[in-house]
């Protein structure tokens, strides 16, 4: 290990900096690791294969790497040539602490893209670090269908990543336009379900922490995609990895132990808090604690045990009382209460079978219609 880490350091030059090996280790992917020494140790240029034409697929040369010499450069990313998008006019879709996600039509594939890139020119290494492990975890994360998929990387002038477009942007653009039909409202709930028990399934373990409707984005036919990673964690056992705390997270839908310590790892139970949260969100159709005073208040009140209003929950439906049962056990208190991730999916499942396949084709078409009246209003 130490002879090819020599080897590996002599072939690669600035590339092999100490913080690449650090990086990797932070994110324990020891696999990755294994693969770039012995790449960097056969060919010490390492030259890509141009797959298609604006992305590059696959391995990058030392001088690409020498560039960000802070980040591991991942040989599986397609590479996407920024010259090759248009931004249009109000191009900018969102903008979060350091990012904005930009629409773009790339020229090569006819389609609209998304971008996330750093919004100043000026970057510091770790807002980098931030946004390329954001990449990895969208990466992995992709491989779900309910997860937005990553499309490949930027890398000049800026590191920015590239997703597909969701035609209909977010859950919570769409909840406070549209009083979707109880059918599609239940296939999204068991999507999210379904997204969420794939990311707490890797190998490490990924955490979203800032599961909320805003983060849910929607693809033409209203299927769910979790989004925006960027406050993210992996979840290993290594003290290097475990130090951080999900500082940034929404206060609305994170739960009371990050309130009475804001310095505790976060885990899985943390984003099931969050999805009791998102399940008042979609039954309801409005935001929690819309009326408190500030967040104090809300940190407060959380903290010895209120929650977001039940008076708002129809009474008069079965579908809506079982999913409201299920909300209130993933918001427990104890965090030992709250259900696993695979566990929702299944009593979310049954939720969403009362409902034909015909039924939710009639509730798309209804959307669809409420979307387009509430865009001329
Ligand atoms: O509610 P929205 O329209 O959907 O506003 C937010 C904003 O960017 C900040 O996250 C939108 N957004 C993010 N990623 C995408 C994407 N891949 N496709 C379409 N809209 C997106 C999100």
């Amino acid at each position: 290990m130490y002879e090819a880490l020599v080897r590996w350091r002599q072939r690669a030059g600035p590339a092999a900096s100490l913080s690449v090996l650090e990086q990797c280790l932070r994110d324990l992917d020891l696999n990755q690791l294994a693969d770039q020494i012995t790449r960097t140790a056969v060919s010490p240029t390492g030259r890509g294969h141009a797959s298609e034409r604006g992305a590059v697929g696959g391995e990058l040369t030392g001088e690409v790497q020498s560039r960000y010499p802070s980040v591991t450069i991942d040989r599986r990313f397609p590479i996407i040539v920024f010259e090759r998008l248009n931004f249009p006019e109000d191009s900018v879709l969102g903008r979060g602490g350091f990012a904005a996600v930009e629409k773009a039509y790339h020229r090569d594939w006819s389609q609209h893209v998304a971008v996330k890139r750093l919004l100043t020119r000026q970057l510091t290494g770790s807002e980098q670090e931030l946004l390329y492990s954001e990449a990895r975890k969208l990466n992995l994360g992709s491989r779900s269908d309910h997860v937005i998929s990553l499309r490949g990387v930027c890398l000049d002038p800026n590191f920015a990543i590239v997703m597909p477009y969701m035609e209909n942007g977010s859950l919570a653009e769409l909840l406070r336009d549209v009083d979707v039909p109880w059918a599609l409202r239940w296939r999204m709930a068991h999507e999210i379900s379904l997204g969420m028990t794939f990311l707490h399934c890797q190998n490490p373990q990924i955490l979203h922490c800032d599961l909320k409707a805003e983060n849910v984005l929607l693809d033409g036919d209203f299927h769910v995609k979790i989004s925006d990673f960027g406050l993210s964690k992996w979840k290993a056992e290594s003290r290097v990895v475990t130090k951080t705390s999900p500082e940034g997270s929404t206060i609305t839908h994170a739960p009371p132990e990050y309130h009475a310590d804001i310095n505790l790892p976060p885990n899985t139970k943390f984003d099931v808090y969050s999805f009791g949260v998102l399940l008042w969100e979609i039954v309801t159709r409005k935001q929690p604690y819309a009326l408190a005073a500030n967040s104090a208040l809300i940190t407060m009140a959380v903290t010895m045990g209120q929650r977001p209003d039940l008076t708002l929950i129809p009474t008069d439906r079965e579908d809506v009382t079982s999913v409201s049962e299920l909300m209130q056990t993933c918001w427990s208190q104890n965090p030992e209460d709250r259900p696993p991730f695979n566990d929702c999916a299944d009593r979310l499942r049954h939720v969403k079978d009362r409902f034909s396949q015909e039924e939710i084709r009639q509730a798309i078409i209804a959307v669809e219609k409420m979307k387009a009246e509430a865009s001329r209003k």
